[in-house]
C-alpha cells in the first residue's frame, strides 16, 4: 500500500484560520487523512512506541485488578466497568439503554424511570467526591441524546435515579463538586430558543444554553445560568467556589463553518458562591413551564460568570491534582490554555482582566482535546488530529510563558496512538490523588489494530504505562462503540454489596404492593386478581419457582413480582416468559417486577434465563391462558 505523507503544513494554516473552509478540512478534522494505517507522522514529534517493555498490565488468573475503570458506553447508553491494568471487561450498568440480560427498560421501576425511552448517549462519568478524591458512593452519568444526568447507586452497581435537565439540548460534560458530594454541573452544548415552543426558530441570536447545577444527593435541579455561547466540557475546582465550560461556539453561529470563525472563543468560569447568593435572594427568573431558577448571565461579566478569551474551539477542559491549574485544550489550536484558579477572584473582582488568568499556553500539537495527570506536576493531553499523546510539565510552561529570552522546553514526550484518541484518564487523575500509574488512552479509530470483524471496527483503548519518564504502551483494548470518558479508580475505594442490598427506591414499591395484598415478598407465593389486573406474587430458590403454574384469562395484564430467596453469593434467577417478550434478572435477595398483557389463550412456559443448578433447566412453569 502507497503511504500519503499527510500535508501537515496545509493543516497547521487551517488551524491558523487561513485554510479555505470546505471538505477538505471536514477530512482532515475526522481524521480520514491517514488512510494508510502507518504509524503517526513524523511531523507530530512523536516517537515510535510499543518498543520497549513497561508494567505488565497482565494479571494472572485468580488474581484481581487493581483499579475499578468506570467507563461510559457513548451511544450504547449505558456504563462499563473495566478491570485495569487487565482491561477484561467486567460489567454493564444499563442506564440510558434497554439491556436483555437485567430487563432494564423492561422490569415495572426501569419503565418508570425512564418513561418510555430506551436510548442514550453517555459521554462523561465521574464518581461523587469528599475531601477532593472519590467517596464511593454513586456514578453520575450524562444522556447528551435527551438531556438527561442519571446516578448509579455504587454498592448496588444500579441505576438509581435519572433526572430531566429542564430546557438543555446536548447536555454534554457534566463534573460533580470535589469538595464533598454537592452539586453537579452540567452543560448545554446545543444553543436553543428558550423557552424551545416555537419561537425564535430563525433567531439564532436569541437562542442560549443553560448551566444547571443538580443536587447530587437528592437530585433535583436546584439552578440554571443561562449563557449565550455554546458549553462543552465541563470541570470544577477543589474548593467548590468555581465550575467550569468551554465553549467552542462563542460565535453563536449554526453552521460548522460560522463555528470556527473567530480565532478565540472562551472558557465560562461560574461563580458557584455568588451564584447561590442570587438565587437564594430570587433575582431568578423561570423558563416555559419549568419551576427551576434560572439566573440570567447573558453578556455580563460577573459576579456570576467570566469569560476568559481562549484559542480557539477549545473541546476539554481538566483541573490538575493540586487545584491550583484549569487546563483548556484548543481543539483548533495547537495549544492548551493554563488557567490559574487562585486569580480568578481577583478577576471577577475586576482587579485584574479575565485574560490575565492564562499563565501558559504551551503547543502540544494538533487537535488537542482532554488532559489527564500523574501528581507529579505532568500533563498528558489527547491530541487528535496527529495521534499522539504528549506529556508536558505544567511549570515548565508556565516558566516559558513568562520567560524573556531562551525558553524551557514543557515538551517531554510524545507517543504514537492508534488511532484518532478523543478522551484520555489516568489513574485517579480528576482527584487529588493522582497516583501517576496508568494513562488509558480512548482511540477513536482502530483500523488495523484487530481482527477485520466488518465495517464496524472497535474503538482502541490504549493502556500506556505512565510510572517511568517515559511512556510505554503495554496493551490494546477493543470496545464496544463508543467509550468518550473513562476513570480509574484505586479498588479499596470502591466497595459493592455481594448480595442484593434493598435500599434502593424501588423496594419501597414492592413492599407497598405486598403490604396492600397481605403478602410477604419471601414466604408467599400467591396471585392476586383486582379485575382485570393480576399479580402474581412468587418466589425463586434454586432450581425451583414457587409456582408451577400460573392460571390467567386472555386480555388480562398480568404483573410477575419474583422475589429470589437465595442467599448465595451470584446465585442469580430471572423470568422469561415464553412469546412475550418478558425477560429480567433477580439478584440474590433481589425483588423485581415486570407487567404484560396475556392477548394470546394457550399454554406459555415461563423459565429461569440464568443458568443457576443443575437442574437449571427444569426451572420453569406454565402461564396457563384461558381463552
Ligand atoms: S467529549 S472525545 Cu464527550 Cu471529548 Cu468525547
Ligand atoms: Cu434459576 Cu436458572
Ligand atoms: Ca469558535
Amino acid at each position: 500500500m502507497k503511504k500519503r505523507e499527510p500535508n501537515l503544513e496545509n493543516r497547521r494554516e487551517f488551524i491558523a484560520g487561513s485554510l479555505v473552509v470546505g471538505a477538505g478540512l471536514a477530512a482532515s478534522l475526522a481524521g480520514c487523512e491517514r488512510k494508510d494505517q502507518g504509524p503517526a507522522p513524523t511531523g507530530s514529534g512523536a516517537e515510535p512506541s510499543t518498543k520497549h517493555a513497561g508494567m505488565s498490565p497482565h494479571i494472572e488468573p485468580g488474581q484481581l485488578d487493581h483499579y475499578y475503570g468506570f467507563w461510559s458506553g457513548g451511544h450504547s447508553g449505558e456504563i462499563r466497568i473495566l478491570g485495569v491494568p487487565s482491561m477484561r471487561e467486567l460489567k454493564r450498568i444499563p442506564v440510558f439503554n434497554r439491556d436483555s440480560a437485567t430487563g432494564w427498560a423492561q422490569t415495572d421501576y426501569s419503565k418508570k424511570m425512564l418513561k418510555g425511552r430506551t436510548s442514550g448517549d453517555t459521554h462523561h462519568v465521574h464518581l461523587s467526591y469528599t475531601d477532593g478524591t472519590y467517596d464511593g458512593r454513586y456514578i453520575f452519568v450524562n444522556d447528551k441524546a435527551q438531556g438527561r444526568l442519571a446516578r448509579v447507586d455504587i454498592e448496588s452497581m444500579e441505576t438509581d435515579a435519572i433526572v430531566d435537565i429542564p430546557h438543555s439540548q446536548g447536555t454534554h460534560g457534566i463534573f460533580p463538586q470535589r469538595h464533598k458530594t454537592g452539586l453537579v454541573l452540567c452543560n448545554a452544548e446545543f444553543r436553543s430558543p428558550m423557552p424551545n415552543d416555537g419561537r425564535d426558530l430563525d433567531d439564532p441570536k436569541k437562542y442560549a444554553a443553560l448551566h444547571t447545577a443538580i443536587d447530587g444527593e437528592t437530585m433535583e435541579v436546584k439552578w440554571q445560568v443561562m449563557v449565550e455561547g455554546n458549553m462543552d466540557l465541563c470541570a470544577t475546582d477543589y474548593k467548590g467556589l468555581y465550575s467550569f465550560a468551554t465553549s467552542y461556539n462563542f460565535e453563536g453561529a449554526t453552521s460548522a463553518e460560522g463555528m470556527m470563525a473567530n480565532e478565540r472563543d472562551a472558557l465560562y468560569v461560574f461563580n458557584l458562591e455568588n451564584i447561590a447568593k442570587a438565587v437564594a435572594e430570587g433575582k431568578t427568573t423561570t423558563i416555559g413551564d419549568s419551576k427551576v431558577p434560572v439566573l440570567d448571565a447573558r453578556g455580563d461579566d460577573g459576579p456570576y460568570v467570566m469569560r476568559i478569551p481562549i484559542p480557539k474551539n477549545p473541546h476539554g477542559v481538566n483541573v490538575d491534582p493540586t487545584g491550583k491549574y484549569a487546563i483548556a485544550s484548543g481543539k483548533l489550536s495547537a495549544t492548551c490554555s493554563v488557567i490559574e484558579i487562585d486569580k480568578l477572584k481577583d478577576a471577577f473582582e475586576g482587579k485584574i482582566k479575565p485574560r490575565d488568568c492564562v499563565v501558559a499556553e504551551p503547543e502540544v500539537g494538533l487537535g488537542p482535546l482532554h488532559t489527564a495527570f500523574d501528581g507529579k506536576g505532568n500533563a498528558y493531553t489527547s491530541i487528535f488530529l496527529d495521534s499522539v499523546v504528549t506529556k508536558w510539565n505544567i511549570e515548565k510552561a508556565i516558566q516559558a510563558h513568562n520567560a524573556k529570552g531562551e525558553k524551557p522546553d514543557p515538551i517531554i514526550q510524545k507517543i504514537d496512538v492508534h488511532y484518532q484518541i478523543g478522551h484520555i484518564n489516568a489513574s485517579m487523575s480528576e482527584t487529588k490523588e493522582a497516583d501517576g500509574k496508568w494513562l488509558v488512552a480512548l482511540c477513536k479509530f482502530s483500523k488495523d489494530r484487530f481482527l477485520n470483524v466488518g465495517p464496524l471496527h472497535p474503538e482502541n483503548d490504549q493502556l500506556i504505562d505512565i510510572s517511568g519518564e517515559k511512556m510505554v504502551i503495554v496493551h490494546d483494548g477493543p470496545t464496544y462503540p463508543e467509550p468518550h470518558d473513562a476513570v480509574v479508580v484505586k479498588k479499596d475505594l470502591i466497595h459493592p454489596e455481594k448480595m442484593q442490598n434493598r435500599k434502593l427506591p424501588r423496594f419501597k414499591m414492592y413492599e407497598e404492593w405486598a403490604k396492600e395484598d397481605g403478602v410477604d415478598l419471601f414466604k408467599d407465593n400467591k396471585i392476586v386478581r383486582n379485575g382485570k389486573d393480576v399479580r402474581v406474587y412468587m418466589t425463586s430458590l434454586a432450581p425451583n419457582f414457587g409456582l408451577k403454574e400460573v392460571r390467567v384469562k386472555k386480555g388480562d395484564t398480568v404483573q410477575f413480582v419474583v422475589t429470589n430467596q437465595d442467599k448465595v453469593e451470584d446465585l442469580c434467577h430471572g423470568l422469561c416468559v415464553s412469546q412475550h417478550d418478558v425477560n429480567f434478572l433477580v439478584n440474590p435477595q433481589d425483588t423485581q417486577s415486570e407487567t404484560f398483557v396475556a392477548d394470546k389463550a394457550g399454554v406459555y412456559w415461563y423459565y429461569c434465563p440464568w443458568f443457576c443448578h443443575a437442574l437449571h433447566l427444569e426451572m420453569r412453569g406454565r402461564l396457563i391462558v384461558e381463552a
